[in-house]
């Protein structure tokens, strides 16, 4: 038996790799707390420093968050999940696919900077059409291939992209609510997994919050002025 586990993240609304480890643990019935620091706030100014060893979030603590043992990084926070819990799923049992759910996991991790930079997270706007460029559609023409190709490789027994859902629909998920936010309508195979990605616990339950929130952080906000 772990010891109780603690996520450190930022803003719902707008911390797309906090968002990760999160549908992850509650997609995958982990039990878990939530620390949530918002950016910008006297909170994050006085608790971030002895809450996250990167400065970054998110951070899992096993034990007291602060004095315990933490593990920092979206991708990293995975893997020691997978090491914690082996039979729960964070990753698929066949060799190949799990493989495979790590190169996405990977390829997002180290990449798709042009496409994460014009259509930054925020789940509860709207801005369709902002952020298009040539650029950033082979970003999303690459997105969908790779949701395409798993689903037809590995997705036989479920809705998603390895057939149950694993740590490669966590690290798409903030994909998913940004085709929605930009109103990217996708077709076919890659629109009926974003359906079922949007629909599916964690990610439901982690928008279903991110909604609620009020702060604006222009950081994140290239598409709207502060309000006064
Ligand atoms: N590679 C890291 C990225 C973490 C990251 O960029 N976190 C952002 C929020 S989504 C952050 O903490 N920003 C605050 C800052 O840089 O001060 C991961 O995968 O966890």
């Amino acid at each position: 038996m772990s010891a109780p586990l603690t996520l450190i993240i930022g803003n719902k609304n707008y911390s797309s790799w906090s968002m990760r480890p999160w549908v992850l643990l509650r997609g995958l019935a982990i039990p878990f707390r939530e620390r949530l620091i918002k950016f910008h706030t006297q909170d994050w100014t006085d608790n971030i420093k002895g809450l996250s060893p990167s400065g970054m979030v998110p951070i899992l603590w096993e034990g007291e968050p602060g004095s315990s043992f933490a593990t920092w990084d979206s991708l990293a926070i995975a893997e020691r999940l997978h090491e914690l819990f082996p039979a729960a799923g964070v990753w698929p049992s066949d060799p190949r696919a799990r493989a495979r759910a790590r190169s996405l996991c990977a390829e997002f991790h180290s990449g798709f900077r042009t496409f994460r930079s014009a259509m930054p997270m925020n789940i509860r706007s709207r801005y369709p059409g902002k952020g298009l460029n040539p650029d950033v559609a082979k970003d999303i023409e690459r997105i969908v291939a790779l949701w395409t190709d798993a689903r037809k490789e590995f997705g036989a027994k479920g809705n998603f992209l390895f057939g149950a859902f694993c740590a490669a629909d966590a690290f798409y998920a903030p994909v998913a609510t940004r085709f929605v936010t930009y109103g990217f309508e996708l077709k076919g195979a890659a629109r009926e997994y974003q359906r079922a990605l949007l629909d599916s616990t964690g990610v439901k339950a982690w928008s279903a919050d991110a909604v609620k929130e009020t702060e604006f952080v222009a950081d994140d906000e290239p598409y709207a002025a502060a309000p006064r």
